[in-house]
């Protein structure tokens, strides 16, 4: 069964989006919070992190870092979630050792290559995607559901799903055996708040056949 993976969306003011987080993990099991935000000073960052790593820990749910594995290691965040483009010189193995005891994960597009090599080289999760279109970023490639069976029946690695997930159309990837589902908008865009997005993902998991 799959689980889900909370990302942050792209904007947010501080002190009310601290209370939608704990709000939407008060709503059912979520395995990890991302926190992805582009273009924001490391001061700002810092005094995000400072804030909603708390709410997150607490829960017992991972707290990641989308880029930042130098910010992630230094404030006692869980893992950091890197693009082929963020992984250090030398690729993803010279990128594991720099990051001692933190996790990671790492975005594999649609390419079963980058995923093995990912996977050989120590990484912790590997992501594919996007699944589906959104609005959310502009993504460079488009993934099968194909890859999640293809990669769940080879590998003991956990993979994630990522890009315009929503509760219509997850079943097809927890079939495939996706095991974390990661969602911007299906939670954060939710009419009914992020609480009831939680829940709408969590029972289309279970519901799923
Ligand atoms: N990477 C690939 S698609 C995507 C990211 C960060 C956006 C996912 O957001 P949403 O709103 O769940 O489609
Ligand atoms: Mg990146």
């Amino acid at each position: 069964m799959s689980e889900l993976y909370l990302i942050t969306p792209p904007a947010f003011s501080l002190e009310r989006f601290s209370d939608d987080l704990a709000a939407a993990l008060d709503a059912g099991p979520v395995a990890c919070v991302q926190l992805r935000m582009k273009n924001v000073t490391d001061d700002h960052l810092r005094r995000v992190i400072d804030r909603l790593r708390p709410v997150v820990q607490a829960r017992d749910v991972a707290f990641f870092v989308n880029d930042r594995a130098d910010l992630a290691r230094e404030m006692g965040c869980d893992g950091v979630h890197l693009g082929q483009e963020d992984l250090q010189p030398g690729g993803v193995a010279v990128t594991r050792q720099m990051l001692g005891s933190l996790s990671f994960g790492i975005t594999c597009h649609d390419s079963r290559h980058l995923a093995i090599e990912a996977a050989e080289s120590g990484a912790d999760y590997v992501a594919f995607g996007a699944f589906f279109p959104t609005k959310t970023k502009e993504a460079k490639t488009r993934a099968d559901v194909q890859i999640l069976s293809w990669w769940s029946k080879m590998m003991e690695l956990p993979c994630v799903a990522i890009g315009g997930i929503t509760p219509q159309n997850s079943g097809s990837l927890v079939r495939a055996g996706a095991d974390f589902l990661a969602v911007i908008g299906a939670v954060w865009e939710h009419g009914g708040g992020p609480a009831a997005g939680v829940q709408a993902m969590l029972t289309a998991i279970s519901d799923a056949k």
